[in-house]
């Protein structure tokens, strides 16, 4: 199998409930490699990018509203995006994390065991994870730069300080 690199957002759900912690043990104990980290203040044209092809679903507009922490009293917006990296990584984050619809999920899954259907139908699953090898390598370029993955171009070479770069050509820093 290949090794494979996935997307791992902390919903506002799983945020605001503590569970940050218990997703990344979970993924942890599953043998997947963490090469990537960042708090990200989701914006309505990254959340829309995001789920664009979603668009047309008549959940759509609360599923922007939710991944953008609004039915959470998220001041910031904020989620956790991870990306996670090993042998069919895509597949066993999906796993991990258990079926979209939290009702259907295992129960032993992370969706399975904290997630929930609200009264109003939306699903507050915990978590998103990339659904197969297009939208993982379409959603880790979408949420990362590649400097910011373990592994990927790093921007300065390892031990390269600024006291190790020249001068520039008029011989001014
Ligand atoms: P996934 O997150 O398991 O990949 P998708 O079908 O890609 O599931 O849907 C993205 C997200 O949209 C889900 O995680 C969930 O939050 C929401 N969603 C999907 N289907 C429904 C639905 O039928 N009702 C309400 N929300 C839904
Ligand atoms: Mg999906």
């Amino acid at each position: 199998m290949a090794i494979e690199k996935t997307l791992v957002l902390i919903k506002p759900d799983g945020f605001k409930r503590g569970l940050t912690g218990l997703v990344i043990d979970r993924l942890d104990q599953a043998g997947l490699e963490l090469v990537a980290a960042k708090m990200v203040s989701v914006t309505e044209a990254l959340a829309k990018e995001h789920y664009r092809e979603l668009a047309d679903k008549p959940f759509f507009p609360n599923l922007i509203r939710y991944i953008r922490g609004e039915f959470h009293s998220l001041a910031h917006q904020q989620v956790l995006a991870l990306v996670y990296q090993g042998e069919g990584a895509i597949a066993l984050t999906r796993k991990v994390a258990g079926a979209t619809n939290p009702e259907q999920a295992d129960p032993h899954s992370i969706r399975g065991s904290f997630g929930r259907v609200t009264t109003q139908g939306q699903f507050e699953n915990v978590l998103h994870a990339s659904g197969n090898a297009a939208d993982a390598e379409r959603e880790v370029k979408l949420w990362f730069k590649p400097e910011e993955i373990i592994g990927g171009a790093p921007a300065v070479a390892p031990n390269e300080g600024l006291s190790g770069r020249s001068p520039g050509a008029n011989g001014k820093r």
